[in-house]
Parts: structure tokens; C-alpha cells; sequence
């Protein structure tokens, strides 16, 4: 797990929601309801901190207009490389499936920038991990969509779809994105689930003259076969 600097953004950050969150988490503490009842993250490339769970004050809300009430935090997760951070999640049924929102900060120290910002869903970790089925249950709030995905500064939300959350714009190394929130439908009958999240970086301008290269000779022995024949 990682560390925050005291007095750093991300250290504020965390301290002004724990005190903004501990009302709930008080009036939680002997919730009988529990849907998401543990977290743990495998990634190479990233730590994460800042990371805690409240007991749902609305559980079984599917499907909920607005911000949901049921919270997980994760205030930061720092990428020092370009890759995957799987989080898995526990989960125990409640009788039926719970909308939670999921707040998050997210640190570039990757030496890049980004260009994007990708979520998914499914089962697993790392190599082992598999995208959850269409029409399992498990999605970012599907069908109707009614509740907000927003994504810091730096980035804007493509339309969603169930499985599959997007973002694109600018993240420069070295800045940090506070803000970003999004949905999940959360099923009975599982027992664990993965949120997968990866940067995107930006291509490096090495790698777009390669591409075009590539795409030039491409075309030209296409041209050379039809002239061929
Ligand atoms: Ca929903
Ligand atoms: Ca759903
Ligand atoms: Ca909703």
C-alpha cells in the first residue's frame, strides 16, 4: 500500500472527505446491510491509498437518479508506470443489487502524459482477468445510465456502456486528479468483482511516425500486388 505526504494535495484531500465522511461512517458502523465488505489492489505499476469502504445507508437502491448515497473511496492511487490497477472487491448479497459510487484520486507519475483514462469490469486479477458477461448484473450503472460519471480536470467521460467507462482529454506528468466519480451496479450472487483501471498515454511522436511508415509501405506494396496482377 502507499503512503501520503502530510501536507501534501493529496493528504488534504483525504482529510477533508474522511471528516466529511465520518458522520456516515459513525452512523454506519452497525449497519446490519453490507454489500461491498472488503477491497484489495494487485497492480505493478501503481500504489494505492486512501482507501476505505462506508456501509451502504441505501442499499438495494438499483436504480437510484443521482449520486448515489453508497460510497467506497479511493483518494489515491499513483501510477508510476503505464498499466492496469485491478481492485478486487467483496461483495455479500443483500437481497438486491446495490448502487454504489466510487470516488477516486488519481496521481500521474508515470513520466507521461495521458490522453485517456479507461474502467472496466469483470472477475480476476492481473493476467487471470476476465471482463464480466453483458447482462450479468454487474455494470456501471446500465441500462438507464441515470446517475453521473465525472472525471477531474484533466478529463471528460465518453457516452458509458456497461461495462466500459471512458475518458479522454490531457493529464500532464506530475498532476493529479481529484474528483473523478462513477457508478456501479453491484449484483447478489457474486462474491467478488474487479474494477480494472488504466491510463492511456500519449503516443509518443516516435511511435505516430512509425505508424505512419508502416501505414505508407502498407499501402504501396498494395498497390505494387495490383499492379501485378
Ligand atoms: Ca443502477
Ligand atoms: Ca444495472
Ligand atoms: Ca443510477
Amino acid at each position: 500500500m502507499g503512503t501520503l505526504t502530510i501536507g501534501s494535495a493529496p493528504a488534504r484531500i483525504l482529510a477533508r472527505v474522511l471528516c466529511a465522511a465520518l458522520p456516515a461512517i459513525l452512523a454506519s458502523a452497525h449497519a446490519q446491510a453490507g454489500e461491498i465488505t472488503g477491497l484489495a489492489w494487485h497492480s505493478g505499476v501503481a500504489s494505492v491509498a486512501g482507501e476505505f469502504i462506508v456501509a451502504p445507508s441505501d442499499p438495494n437502491n438499483d436504480d437510484v437518479a443521482g449520486v448515489s448515497p453508497n460510497v467506497v473511496f479511493i483518494l489515491q492511487k499513483n501510477y508510476v508506470g503505464i498499466g492496469p490497477v485491478d481492485i478486487e472487491f467483496t461483495v455479500a448479497d443483500t437481497g438486491g443489487v446495490t448502487e454504489y459510487r466510487i470516488e477516486e484520486g488519481v496521481n500521474n507519475s508515470t513520466g507521461l502524459d495521458w490522453s485517456g483514462y479507461h474502467l472496466e469490469l469483470g472477475f480476476g486479477v492481473g493476467s487471470g482477468f476476465v471482463k464480466a458477461a453483458a447482462g450479468g448484473g454487474l455494470d456501471f450503472d446500465a441500462p438507464d445510465f441515470n446517475s453521473p460519471n465525472t472525471f477531474g480536470p484533466f478529463f471528460t467521460g465518453l457516452p458509458p456502456t456497461e461495462l466500459d467507462l471512458i475518458a479522454t482529454g490531457f493529464m500532464p506528468h506530475a498532476a493529479f486528479a481529484s474528483g473523478i466519480l462513477f457508478h456501479i451496479d453491484v449484483p447478489d450472487g457474486i462474491t467478488t468483482f474487479t474494477l480494472r483501471q488504466s491510463p492511456i498515454a500519449v503516443p509518443e511522436p516516435t511511435s505516430i511516425a512509425g505508424l505512419l511508415i508502416v501505414l505508407v509501405l502498407g499501402r504501396r506494396a498494395r498497390r505494387e500486388w495490383r499492379i501485378a496482377r
